[in-house]
């Protein structure tokens, strides 16, 4: 479907946060970046699969699996893939060094650019404040972003009928609340300073689902953002440039791409996942919550932050 035309190169690639075996996972848009997108590198920065959830409650559709096979595939045929597990996939913590059909486990990363830098990478979930310090807020956190995923998923189908593009809830919800910026600048600072004790350039990140290139004072702080709500990815250029790729919006204003065609199209190949009911709050999860990793913790920047205030 895709033309070769609009394929697109990169020296690296970085995503993560695509939390296969989740409602939520974008693995149709996913499938079709790597299906457009080449690299010589490619980094899973955790969260790849989303193991917690999984243990509550399966759901694996084709597509899920369709996003693994293509990753094996990539590192079949010579990218250099590495996994680094996140906080959701830290099951795979312990393969730590091994390798899986090619694909490198590291549990972090140091990437030399093209131009030189040295990038840690590594996914986040360490040093986020709110896994140490306020866990119920956390649960509250999210009970209101599984409540708020459900209601941008049906207002997308909406949207879908009418003819109307992928429009993102909580990425508008977490620009707009004042507390989830200073929440996100605490982590994006923390992650800066881990660099700089490492005496790296940068650091790539990714776990609170929000892309951003920032400097820092003097460290590039780049974060890929998630496959979950924004579909974003951090990409590296053949001279060491660091752009973040929006692929909702790439491929909304690419002229050439079939993609957009698709997604109007109610049958299309390339839509928003189909219509599923909606999770109910997991109450009943609140327990199991006290275990080291939290559902859906790396998403919940807005909600948290607002009911910190
Ligand atoms: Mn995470």
């Amino acid at each position: 479907m895709n033309a070769v035309s609009t394929q697109r190169r990169y020296r690296s690639v970085f995503i993560s946060d695509v939390h296969l075996g989740t409602r939520g996972c974008k693995a149709d848009f996913l499938l079709d970046f790597l299906r457009v997108v080449e690299s010589d590198n490619l980094y899973l920065v955790g969260d790849i699969v989303d193991g917690w959830r999984l243990r509550k409650h399966w759901y694996w559709p084709q597509s899920h699996n369709d996003v693994l096979q293509k990753l094996l595939r990539k590192a079949r045929k010579g990218v250099n893939v590495v996994f680094i597990p996140g906080n959701h996939d830290e099951f795979a913590r312990s393969y730590t060094d091994h390798e899986f059909g090619a694909v490198k486990v590291m549990f972090e990363a140091t990437h030399v650019a093209a131009d030189g830098r040295t990038y840690l990478v590594m996914h986040g979930d360490q040093f986020d404040g709110v896994i140490q310090y306020a866990k119920w807020l956390a649960h509250l956190g999210d009970w209101a972003y599984t409540t708020a995923l459900a209601l941008n998923h049906w207002f997308n189908v909406a949207r879908k009928r009418l003819g109307l593009p992928y429009w993102s809830l909580s990425k508008y919800l977490k620009h707009k609340v004042k507390n989830a910026v200073s929440f996100i600048a605490d982590f994006e600072n923390a992650m800066a300073e881990v660099a700089r004790q490492r005496g790296v350039d940068g650091i790539v990140c990714g776990h609170i689902h929000h892309a951003e290139i920032r400097d820092v004072d003097g460290i590039l702080y780049c974060n890929d953002g998630d496959w979950v709500e924004s579909c974003t990815a951090l990409v590296e250029h053949f001279d060491g440039r660091m752009e973040i790729l929006d692929w909702t919006i790439l491929r909304t204003f690419d002229p050439l791409g079939a993609y957009e065609h698709a997604r109007t199209q109610p049958s299309g190949p390339v839509t928003v996942p189909e219509a599923t009911r909606p999770e109910p709050a997991p109450v009943e999860n609140t327990q199991a919550c006290a275990s080291s990793s939290f559902p859906m913790l790396g998403r919940l920047r807005s909600m948290v932050s607002s009911a910190r205030s």
